[in-house]
């Protein structure tokens, strides 16, 4: 059975847009075309009405790095998803340092850039979130040092997921010039085939 992909592409829905061309697998968007993540039956899936969310037959689940793990899991072309417990733990590990250490932050300062209005601008807020970054933005560029991806050669969920967080670093053009590891994985993750038909904006 198809699955079905809930959410706009201009939302987090793109990051399970990325998964899907990555693993090749047919799917449904719904509801197509709309911008609205509360739209259509979109509350039958995800009562908390945030997209992305997913139905895979009677089965429905919504959080895009739970959906992205679930799929790598499912699906598993070319070893998204390692097959040993502990890599498969360490997809879940930057999936959810992703979220914890950099999200926030990352959103915090691309919302006061683009969408909050000048006068109603904080800087102190983005500085805070700035300085909160450079601990964990270390730590990343430390584990990419002399590998391609964050568990070795092969590009894994882990890469997806986290890097998928770390695309808010291109609108608000995030310095990484002390961090080249992060630059160079960036890159080799965003030059991907599917990473690209995922930001097609439909
Ligand atoms: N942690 C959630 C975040 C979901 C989320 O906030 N989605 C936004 C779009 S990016 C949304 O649906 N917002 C609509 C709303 O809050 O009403 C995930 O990664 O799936």
């Amino acid at each position: 059975m198809t699955i079905k992909i809930y959410g706009p592409t201009t939302s987090h829905a793109w990051r399970t847009m990325w998964i899907v061309h990555e693993l090749g697998i047919p799917f449904e968007r719904m509801p197509e075309g709309s911008k609205d993540a509360k739209g259509a039956d979109m509350l039958q899936v995800n009562p908390d009405g945030k997209a992305p969310a997913l139905v895979d037959g009677d089965f429905k689940l919504f959080e895009s790095m739970a959906i992205n793990l679930y799929l790598a899991a499912k699906y598993n072309k070319g070893g998204m998803l390692p097959t040993s417990l502990q890599e498969q733990a360490l997809c879940q590990q930057w999936s959810f340092w992703g979220v914890a250490a950099l999200e926030n932050q990352l959103l915090t300062i691309l919302v006061d850039k683009f969408v909050t209005a000048p006068e109603k601008r904080d800087r102190n807020a983005v500085a805070a979130a700035q300085k909160s970054l450079s601990r964990p933005f270390a730590v990343l560029n430390d584990t990419l040092q002399a590998r391609d991806f964050l568990l070795g050669s092969t590009f894994t969920v882990a890469d997806l997921n986290l890097a998928s967080i770390c695309a808010w670093t291109k609108p608000i053009k995030y310095d990484f010039s002390l961090l080249p590891n992060i630059a160079g994985w960036l890159d080799r993750c965003f030059l991907r085939w599917a990473y690209k038909m995922a930001r097609r904006v439909k």
